[in-house]
Formats: C-alpha cells, structure tokens, sequence
C-alpha cells in the first residue's frame, strides 16, 4: 500500500514493525511483548514506534503547544499526598521536593495533532487494553487531563513519585540537550508492601542498584506501570526543555478530574469538571 493510501493511524504508527492496527499473529507478538516487559519490570518501550518522517512533526506541534503551559511549583512527596505530621520524621511521606513540571492541557494541543490521532485511535487503544490486560479503556471524558504535554525546563525536573493510574502511556516528543533522564525502579513496592526502607534508600540517593535509566527517544512509544514502580526525570539541562506526551486511558468511561487537583495542574477548570463535581465527590485522577 502506497504510504498516501494508508489509514492516518498507520501513517503515524511504524506499522510496518509495530503492525498494532492489524490482528494477527505480528501484532500478537508485540502484545506479548509488551506484556512480558511489563510482567517483568512494569515498563515496556517500543522504540521508533512513531515513523521516522513523522517524528520532525511530533517535536514541533510540541514544541508550538508547550507556551500554553501551566507552571505552578508545587511542594510534593513520592505519594502526593499532605504529609501526615503524626508519621515519623524520617517517613519517605514527610520528605518534601519542588515539582517544577508544568502541563499543557488537551484543549490547548490542535485537535489534528499527532499526539491528538495517536490519543484518539481505536487501534491503539485495543492494543493498549490488550498490552494491561483490560477488555476496554476509554479516552478520559476530562477536556484538560486526558491527554497532556508534560514541559521541564532546563533546571527542572520531576521528582521522584508513585503515579495513582495503574498504568500511564507517554512518548517523549522533545529530546532535552542534556539531564532529564527517566529513572524508575521496577516494583519497589506492591499492593500490600510500601517497601518503606528501599524507597527511603531511593530518596536518600544511595539505591543505585534498584534504579533504571531510559534511554528515551522521540517517538518512542512507553507503557509505564508508574503505581508500583517510584520514577523521576531527572533535572534538564541545556537549552530548551523536555516534552512529552502523556496519554491517560481508564478501565472505565467518563472519568472527569476533581475540581481541586485540575486547578492544580493546569491553573483552572471547565464545565465538565465543576458539572462532574456536582453529582459525585470521588475521583480517579488524584
Ligand atoms: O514525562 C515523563 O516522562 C514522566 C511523567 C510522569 O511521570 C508523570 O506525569 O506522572
Ligand atoms: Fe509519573
């Protein structure tokens, strides 16, 4: 198939190694694939997942989108969470960093992007369900959340944390100069175990051997297992900052984030946050 007759999707995607949009026994592949990786460590990469031609796109739709960002600094822990003053001092949960990473909202980002048809596609998200073992995800029902251009400026990076999602895709679409490194430590703590005295290790810099360094290109697709695995990237360097794309999917429809956390993250909210608000006080994104 001539590359101007192939569906949009598979003009984006490198279909040819990654073929996710076609059932068969290629895409089988790299489904098992990805869930060995992830079984394995809780994070897969597929490297070149974006078309070589394509990627030049990637970097400057970013690179056009990333004025809009919300930078707010705010103070954080590893859980996200207000410290709890009744925990020792000692508790990774008292330890307190900047987050000095600011978002760009969804409604901020040209709905004919790419990191907009990549969000959007059927195939990928049967491929992602299939990779975490859901029957379905859905594009969140949040216009500013679901899918966000995470900025880090040269000086800034995102400190160590645990993600509340069970599992997170991003692509890197600005490589940084220098620094901004993704670190992770594959399952340092479980459903039932905080793995406290590791994770204190991680924090204090002397857990070098439970930690991983990604090497992470533009373009690259990356299945992340964030709520098990503590990650940073690390503090940028250089000349211009680190973008990436962050593609949020839940196991179910209509996910909306708190009023609360959007203001947080992104300076403000819309009608379908203070409308979700009214008719329930929970919610999965914080
Ligand atoms: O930008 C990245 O590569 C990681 C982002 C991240 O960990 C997050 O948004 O929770
Ligand atoms: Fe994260």
């Amino acid at each position: 198939m001539g590359s101007s007759q192939r569906p949009t999707i598979e003009r984006v995607i490198d279909t040819d190694r990654f073929p996710v949009a076609t059932p068969g026994a290629g895409r089988d592949a790299v489904v098992e694939r990805v869930r060995r990786d992830l079984a394995v460590d809780g994070c897969s990469v597929l490297p070149g997942f974006v078309r070589p031609g394509v990627r030049g796109v990637l970097e400057a739709e970013g690179a056009a989108a990333a004025g809009f960002a919300h930078h707010d600094v705010e103070i954080v822990n590893v859980y996200n969470t207000d410290p709890d003053p009744a925990l020792s001092p000692d508790h990774p949960a008292r330890r307190t960093t900047e987050r000095g990473n600011a978002f760009v909202a969804r409604d901020r980002i040209p709905a004919d992007a790419v990191v907009q048809h990549l969000y959007t596609s059927t195939a990928l998200q049967e491929f992602v369900a299939a990779c975490v073992g859901l029957p379905q995800v859905f594009e969140l029902a949040d216009p500013l959340a679901g899918l966000t251009l995470n900025v880090v400026v040269p000086g800034r990076g995102h400190p160590w944390h645990f993600d509340t999602n069970e599992f997170t895709v991003s692509m890197v679409t600005r490589e940084p100069e220098a620094g901004g490194v993704f670190e992770y430590c594959p399952g340092i703590r479980s459903a039932d175990d905080e793995n406290l005295t590791a994770v204190t290790a991680v924090l204090d810099g002397e857990g070098g051997d439970l930690v991983r360094r990604l090497p992470l290109r533009v373009g690259d697709l990356q299945i992340f297992a964030g709520r098990y695995s503590l990650h940073r990237v690390t503090a940028v360097g250089g000349a211009h900052a680190r973008h990436s794309a962050i593609l949020a999917y839940s196991a179910r429809p209509g996910v909306v984030g708190a009023v609360t956390r959007t203001r947080q993250l992104f300076g403000r909210v819309t009608p379908a946050h203070t409308d979700a608000d009214r008719v329930r006080v929970d919610s999965l994104m914080d």
